[in-house]
């Protein structure tokens, strides 16, 4: 075979955002523009690592357009002289697979064709994302190199006809240009079952679902896969492995465009799981997205579990959990925007505590320095160091670690319990998808002159009959501490004398105008009150932040699009 150079030009905006590069399918489909991509990757990789005879993990979610995509990079890394791709059966490996196989194979990285929970299909989002070989995303440093790359590129080079059986499980062997390239092809979930088997105490959780001693009557559990990747994933694990019947595998059909749905685990999305769960017959519901590092936690009649409180409650009980009990547990982390619950439990474990900015790629340098053992988002997201990305079906399972342990304990009561003992706190983030550019920037310049004003520290604010009285306000920045690199203006915070807290991000995921993230929490001792609503608890913080943000002048924009 053949390697062809073909001249290029640069496409414009070719940046990765929080997670990848994200761009609608018919972006990705523009001639040379996955190319031109893929080749800034490869080039960037190339720069710092030795390319040549290197072990690449390829896969994605499988929404439309990803056997495309992975030919195209078959072809481009024969044409890099890498050594060997390891790719999924059709394409196919979550997002914390991917994570798992770099690491297990100590492949040099891995790239993931994913744009995770936005919506597939021929209309709709593609995205390719680097990680290195920790298996983690990789950091801030890499993908501006790789958009610096994008920018300049005059060719890239390819083997045109080389194609890969991506049904066929085993080694395909290719020679290029007197260069041997190898291909194999890999089951989806068989490597990340057996790592979930080392973590976890698989029988303890399967005479949970059954309802055997020391557990009295059967669990029942449902989980919805949106039709995303966690398809076989479920089946293989929930069903065959644990005992979960057929019927509690909800979606589990992985499809190109999900279904015509957006694959995003929570209150609104997944809204059919939460009609499953309110109808009382299961007593743990839980939802992945598109490429299976999401997670929603519910309870019996659908009590919801915030991804702040999730995290909290499984580190507060980590013990419980085999891989913990045997690695012992380090730190805690979470990002920025996600509540506090997390930092209460570290004091009182006296463990330490990292807050980072939005995204998972801020997690793995500590984890590689054995400093970060768990670590969540609000964005639904709980991993540990296990592999370098957060995990879905791990976050499950955990929590069915925790109940197994527990006999006769709902998911309700555990969490009102840890309530009881560490306080609540209160969590919502409203998201304004797809705002103009323009208004969103002037928004955004709007808040950092407001920080910057010498009045901000000590305005007060009234709603609902509480005042709110501004005690500091920033530009979060966050300096790592394993390799102090410096990530600044990573979102807008205003803190209040009373302990709650609003925050305004862009969101770096979305594939067309800006979507504004607009968090708000606040922290409650009182019992009583933690029973409340948590959108009649947070609704003056939220409205004192639309107060001072003008977001509805602004944006135009009088209700956000998804509310969580
Ligand atoms: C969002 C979430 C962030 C998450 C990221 C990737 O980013 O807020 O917490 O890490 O998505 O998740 P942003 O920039 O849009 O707020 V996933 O499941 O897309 O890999
Ligand atoms: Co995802």
């Amino acid at each position: 075979l053949k390697i062809v150079t073909v001249p290029t030009k640069p496409f414009e905006g070719q940046k990765p955002g929080t997670s990848g590069l994200r761009k609608t399918v018919k972006e990705f489909q523009k001639p040379n523009y996955t190319e031109n991509f893929v080749h800034a990757i490869l080039a960037a990789v190339a720069s710092v690592d030795k390319l040549e005879k290197s072990v690449l993990v390829v896969g994605g979610d499988g929404r439309f357009f990803c056997p495309e995509a992975v030919q195209i990079i078959a072809r481009m890394s024969a044409a890099h002289k890498v050594g060997k791709l390891l790719i999924g059966q059709r394409g196919i490996f979550s997002t914390p697979a991917v994570s798992h196989l770099i690491r297990k194979n100590t492949a040099l990285g891995g790239i993931i064709l994913t744009a995770s929970h936005n919506p597939g299909g021929p209309d709709a989002d593609f995205g390719i994302k680097y990680n290195i070989s920790n298996g983690g995303p990789a950091p801030d440093g890499f993908t501006n190199k790789i958009f610096e790359l994008t920018k300049s590129i005059t060719e890239y080079r390819t083997v045109p006809n080389l194609k890969i059986d991506l049904e066929k499980l085993g080694l395909q062997k290719f020679v290029v240009e007197g260069n041997a390239f190898e291909v194999e092809i890999i089951d989806s979930v068989t490597d990340y079952v057996l790592l979930m088997k080392q973590i976890f105490d698989f029988d303890a959780i399967k005479k949970l679902i059954a309802g055997q001693a020391p557990h009295k009557k059967p669990f029942n559990v449902v989980f919805d896969a949106l039709h995303g990747v966690t398809g076989p994933y479920v089946k293989k694990i929930f069903c065959e492995e644990l005992g979960a019947s057929n019927d509690s595998a909800l979606n589990a059909t992985p499809l190109p465009d999900f279904g015509g749905e957006h694959p995003d685990p929570n209150l609104t999305y997944a809204h059919k799981l939460v009609s499953v769960m309110k109808e009382g017959k299961h007593d743990f519901g839980a939802a992945f997205d598109g490429d299976g590092d999401r997670n929603m936690i519910l309870g019996k009649n659908g009590f919801f579990v915030t991804p702040s409180d999730s995290l909290a409650v499984i580190a507060a009980q980590s013990n419980l959990i085999p891989y913990f009990k045997q690695n012992g547990v380090k730190g805690f982390a979470r990002s920025m925007p996600t509540a506090g619950a997390i930092d209460r439990v570290a004091k009182e474990m006296g463990k330490e505590f990292f807050e980072v900015p939005t995204g998972w790629k801020y997690f793995g340098n500590l984890m590689d320095a054995n400093r970060l053992s768990l670590c969540g988002e609000e964005s639904f997201g709980t991993g540990s160091d296990h592999i370098r990305e957060k995990d879905g079906v791990w976050t499950a399972l955990a929590w069915l670690q925790i109940l197994a342990a527990q006999p006769d304990i709902s998911v309700e009561q555990l969490v009102t319990k840890h309530w009881e003992k560490y306080g609540r706190n209160f969590f919502t983030r409203y998201d304004y998808e797809n705002c103009e550019d323009a208004a969103a920037k002037k928004m955004m310049e709007q808040l950092t002159n407001l920080l910057n004003a010498p009045d901000t520290v000590g305005k007060e604010f009234l709603d609902g009959g509480r005042t709110f009285k501004i005690s500091k306000a920033d530009n979060f920045s966050y300096k790592d501490p394993v390799d102090n690199s410096l990530a600044e203006n990573q979102g807008i915070r205003i803190l209040f004398v009373d302990g709650s807290r609003i925050v305004f991000r862009i969101s770096g995921t979305g594939s067309t105008g800006s979507t504004i993230r607009l968090y708000g929490d606040c922290y409650e001792p009182d019992l009583v009150k933690q029973k409340m609503d948590a959108q009649v608890i947070l609704k003056p913080l939220i409205n004192v932040a639309l107060q001072l943000s003008k977001l509805q002048e602004f944006t135009g924009r009088k209700a956000p699009t998804v509310i969580t």
